[in-house]
């Protein structure tokens, strides 16, 4: 972690600053009838989960470019996700990939403690072959032809369960490889019946204080179909399975110019909204950092969620889910975390009765338009007053670089080798 001293002393140059540009949203805000400090205590109450793989550095099929330090384990990656959680104080929680993040239970728990963190969703992997693996996933897991590997699938999510219950979490997330890469090669029928089948065995097995999130993807590693490769076959899922089953939503899984916000708003009309992975796209899947590209449609799905937000039950899951091929793991986490959060802040001050009204009188300029201020206006003081008040820092990026801790890390963690491609 890093020290407290280089957080205050970082935070002492910038606070006067700060307090100023906070005073004048805040007044700003108070004539538009928004109190900024009901803002920001949303915005300090709100957290995005970091995934434990994401703190490594990503990587494509061609190569991938290995950083200094990076993680040796899951205990190097809790180390890493407590510093982001430290300065930004809004990543609270760590989504675990089973099985590269295997340890003993009581072990996780004890070093989540040491680092300030809980556990989010669990992740199994039936998409690679690991060593020892009686039967391969080459052509498939829980959709597989052949009933004995699928069975060995589902078992892999059963111990995901398992240790999940161990350590706190109460979700899985299912995201398979599955498809094919030629027509013909698999019955699209067949093989989805045979997930449903699988995946119906696992809910079967789900904790009742638990849900199961199953996530489309549009290809890849399938590239001609996938068994789950849009919204409308992950609510099928969903509604085939039960009601503690939901659809996650990652925003890199889509052709490019779907409507993301639209299905985001589908699925919560029908109750199947389970949780996000955050992350950007230009031309598609989940590799680019969130917000990095299209802001605005951030924006739009939060203003999707702030408008369910009313109900009570209302409580997707948040997950960063991206790729770091080019940058500091920690630090592009960190932006991206707070990417999120100012969306959201974004979405908050959004006047709801004045667009409702707007809506129904048909002014699409006003009603467009009045969604729009709310993105138009500059919340940063907002957030930075949040983490400060949180103990974080009021600038996460400036304060990490002056810690060193990127260096002190890679003096105890050797290089790992730049050998072989894939996507970590
Ligand atoms: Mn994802």
């Amino acid at each position: 972690m890093i020290g407290g001293d280089i957080v205050a002393g970082e935070n002492d140059r910038a606070k006067a600053s700060l307090q100023a540009d906070y005073d004048a949203l805040g007044e700003h805000l108070d004539r538009r009838g928004i109190d900024i400090g009901e803002v920001k205590a949303k915005v300090a109450g709100y957290g995005v989960a970091i995934p434990s793989w994401g703190v490594g550095t990503g990587g494509t099929r061609f190569a991938r470019f290995p950083g200094a330090g990076e993680p040796r384990g899951i205990f190097d990656k809790l180390d890493d996700c407590g510093v982001i959680q430290q300065l930004t104080r809004a990543t609270p929680a760590v989504s675990l990939h089973i099985p590269w993040d295997v340890a003993p239970a009581a072990d996780l728990v004890a070093k989540a403690e040491e680092t300030g963190l809980a556990f989010d969703a669990m992740n199994s992997n039936t998409f690679q072959d690991q060593e020892g693996q009686a039967l391969s996933y080459k052509f498939g897991s829980l959709s597989h032809t052949d009933a004995a590997t699928r069975a060995q699938a589902v078992e892999h999510n059963l111990a995901c369960i398992a240790l999940g219950q161990e350590i706190g979490s109460t979700a899985l997330t299912i995201w398979v490889g599955d498809g094919s890469n030629f027509p013909g090669q698999a019955n699209f029928t067949r093989q989805f019946e045979r997930y449903l089948e699988a995946a119906g065995q696992v809910y079967a097995a789900l904790p009742d204080d638990w849900t199961l999130l199953t996530e489309h993807k549009m290809y890849e590693p399938a590239f001609y179909s996938t068994v789950v490769q849009d919204w409308g076959t992950n609510l099928l899922i969903a509604q085939q399975l039960g009601e503690k089953a939901k659809c996650l939503v990652d925003l890199g899984h889509h052709a490019p110019n779907v409507n993301i916000e639209m299905i985001v708003a589908r699925l919560n009309q029908f109750g199947k909204l389970g949780g996000f992975h955050f992350n950007d796209s230009k031309y598609g899947d989940d590799d680019l950092d969130t917000g990095s590209i299209d802001p605005y449609r951030l924006f739009l799905v939060f203003n999707e969620l702030v408008e369910a937000e009313a109900d009570p039950d209302f409580a997707p899951m948040h997950m960063l889910d991206q790729s770091h091929n080019v940058t500091d793991p920690i630090e592009s986490l960190m932006v991206s975390a707070m990417e999120v959060q100012r969306a959201y802040a974004q979405a908050l001050l959004v006047d709801r009765n004045a667009l409702n009204d707007f809506q129904e009188e048909n002014d699409a300029l006003m009603a467009t338009t009045t969604l729009k201020r709310g993105f138009r206006t500059d919340v940063e003081p907002i957030l930075a007053m949040a983490r400060i008040e949180n103990g974080g820092a009021i600038d996460p990026v400036a304060t990490y670089r002056a810690s060193g801790y990127r260096a002190k890390v890679a003096g105890e963690r050797p290089a790992v080798s730049g050998a072989g491609g894939g996507i970590v």
